[in-house]
């Protein structure tokens, strides 16, 4: 199994959290389905900041726990400017989407690969936040590609799986040349 990282855990903060390594492409954990939270107790609040920790460190918009090999659905976002703005979805579902957007991608899972990917260019989302409470919102742009890309990861599905056979053979030639000289 590869890992981008090592893990740390940070003894001296007063609310321990961790650098934990996210798993890189094929890794077959990456294709599990995570499954509901229903318990809010210190597992998924140890399990949010862990996954804050590890997306403020690899520098990344995003992360699902899927990533970190943990199977509740739960991922994080923080796309403001000095990353104090993190955003917490818990069991979020998708129930509107609207229009079409073509941006260009990236995954901490695929580090240095990059492609064009067609989305929904506005999407209306429901989640728990850490406290159990319902939230809803509407999102559009790079947020709403953010929020389709880790719901994608707590149902097993990359980015790379929304690009043509043609498109996925030629970006994962480069991307396992590239692993492969490191
Ligand atoms: O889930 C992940 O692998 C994190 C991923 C989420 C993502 C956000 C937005 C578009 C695609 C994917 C990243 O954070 S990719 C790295 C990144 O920092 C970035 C991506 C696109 C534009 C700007 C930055
Ligand atoms: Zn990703």
């Amino acid at each position: 199994m590869l890992y981008r990282g090592k893990a740390k855990r940070n003894v001296h903060h007063s609310n321990p959290m961790a650098i934990r390594p996210i798993l890189i492409y094929p890794d077959p954990h990456l294709r599990i389905q995570a499954q509901p939270v229903a318990d809010f107790g210190p597992t998924v609040q140890i399990l949010i900041e862990d996954l804050l920790e590890t997306m403020y460190a690899a520098d990344g918009l995003g992360l699902a726990a899927t990533q970190l090999g943990d199977q509740n659905r739960v991922f994080v976002m923080d796309l403001s400017d000095l990353k104090q703005e993190p955003q917490v979805f818990i069991n979020p579902v998708i129930f509107s989407r609207v229009g079409r957007q073509k941006r260009q991608e990236g995954c901490l899972s695929i580090p240095g690969a990059y492609e064009d990917v067609v989305r929904a260019a506005r999407i209306h989302v429901r989640a728990l936040d850490r406290s159990g409470q319902s939230v809803e919102k509407w999102a559009e742009g790079l947020e709403a590609v953010c929020i389709q890309h880790e719901l994608d990861h707590l149902d097993g599905r990359l980015f790379i799986d929304h690009l043509s056979v043609l498109k996925r053979e030629r970006l994962l030639k480069r991307f396992r040349a590239k692993r492969t000289s490191a």
